[in-house]
């Protein structure tokens, strides 16, 4: 039970101000339809610790935010190769295992990737992929890869994530490249495959492509798989596809920034998230590929057998620290949504 403000206050009077603050704050950065209201106040309810809650909708916006110094996070949730640009920078700290036992609930293989690959830094905190949803009512030719997408008889019957990486890498795969492949030779070759692109999409959306799907303004999608596994459960019209010219898996980490202020709270954070019926939680709302196999236990098979959220898969790549390739594609893709 959370300790009355009264009571809290009576113990700072008497063991001073640090007694009152020994709980504290926790500020917490993270992406939007991803982390549940109820998990944050069953947190608060345990610790008595209370969390404000920012979101965003891309790696590179969150980045910005962080390096323009403008919130003082002490969790952030960045994607594998995000993750991997913060440890190039020295901008996370490192976490220390003794403080997360809940570690060992988490699939081994997902520990050692090659963004943290002494998993000194991250936690993975989802997985999943980026594929394409297709309203069968609507759309009856078959849709396999990003060229059967963006087709001129699908001109504004489209959303897709307003993720720059994501739609440049969609371009590379399409010529038969990898999502590393960002020489400035590769980045020429995508731009007219862009720039076609862009004038095809009606809605540009990370935070809820579902939304543009649901209500019928528009009939395919790519989007982040836990949207489409939402789409599925509400209608089974809504069909997940990995792109057949090309995929890759995502592994969302939780991370404590270096210059975080509340270190402790953040890793009782942490390891209360890696808590089997926490994560339950979390995959009940917001079903992505769930790293805790502890967690895992608890879904049901119907939660199991939602081909986004467990999607019959081989390996797929992960993307990687591209370095200065990174202000290239957001310039790319910027430039040609603003030709419009
Ligand atoms: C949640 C989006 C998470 C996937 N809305 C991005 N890696």
């Amino acid at each position: 039970m959370k300790t009355p403000r009264i009571l809290l206050l009576a113990l700072g009077a008497l063991f001073g101000a640090s007694a009152l603050h020994a709980a504290g704050e926790l500020n917490l950065f993270g992406w939007s339809e991803y982390v549940p209201q109820d998990v944050l106040d069953g947190f608060t309810k345990e610790t008595g610790i209370k969390v404000n809650f920012e979101t965003y909708a891309s790696n590179e916006e969150m980045l910005s935010k962080l390096v323009a110094g403008s919130g003082a996070y002490d969790i952030v949730q960045p994607s594998d190769y995000t993750a991997e640009v913060m440890i190039r920078r020295d901008m996370l700290a490192p976490l220390d295992p003794a403080k997360l036992p809940n570690l060992k609930n988490l699939s081994p293989e997902l520990l050692h990737l090659p963004h943290d690959p002494a998993g000194k830094y991250t936690v993975p905190y989802m997985t999943g992929t980026v594929g394409i949803v297709v309203n069968t009512e609507k759309v009856k030719e078959p849709i396999k890869g990003y060229k059967d997408v963006f087709q001129a008889k699908y001109k504004d019957r489209l959303v897709v994530l307003a993720d720059n990486r994501e739609l440049v890498t969609w371009a590379l795969y399409s010529l038969g490249l990898t999502s590393s492949d960002v020489s400035a030779a590769s980045l020429a070759k995508a731009r007219p495959i862009v720039a076609e692109w862009v004038k095809l999409v009606k809605v540009f959306d990370s935070d809820s492509p579902k939304t543009a799907l649901l209500n019928g303004d528009v009939d395919i999608g790519v989007v982040w798989s836990g949207e489409a596994a939402i789409l599925w459960n509400e209608n089974k019209k809504f069909q997940y596809v990995l792109p057949s010219d090309g995929a890759h898996m995502f592994v969302d980490t939780l991370c404590i920034p270096a210059t975080a202020k509340n270190r402790d709270a953040a890793l009782q954070f942490i390891n209360y998230i890696l808590r089997p019926e926490v994560s339950k939680i979390i995959s009940d709302k917001f079903p992505y590929t769930n790293p805790n196999l502890a967690a895992r236990k608890l879904l049901s098979p119907e939660q199991l057998a939602n081909p986004a959220s467990y999607p019959a898969s081989g390996k797929l790549e992960t993307f990687r620290d591209i370095g200065k390739a990174a202000a290239d594609i957001d310039k790319l893709v910027t430039d040609l949504k603003s030709a419009q």
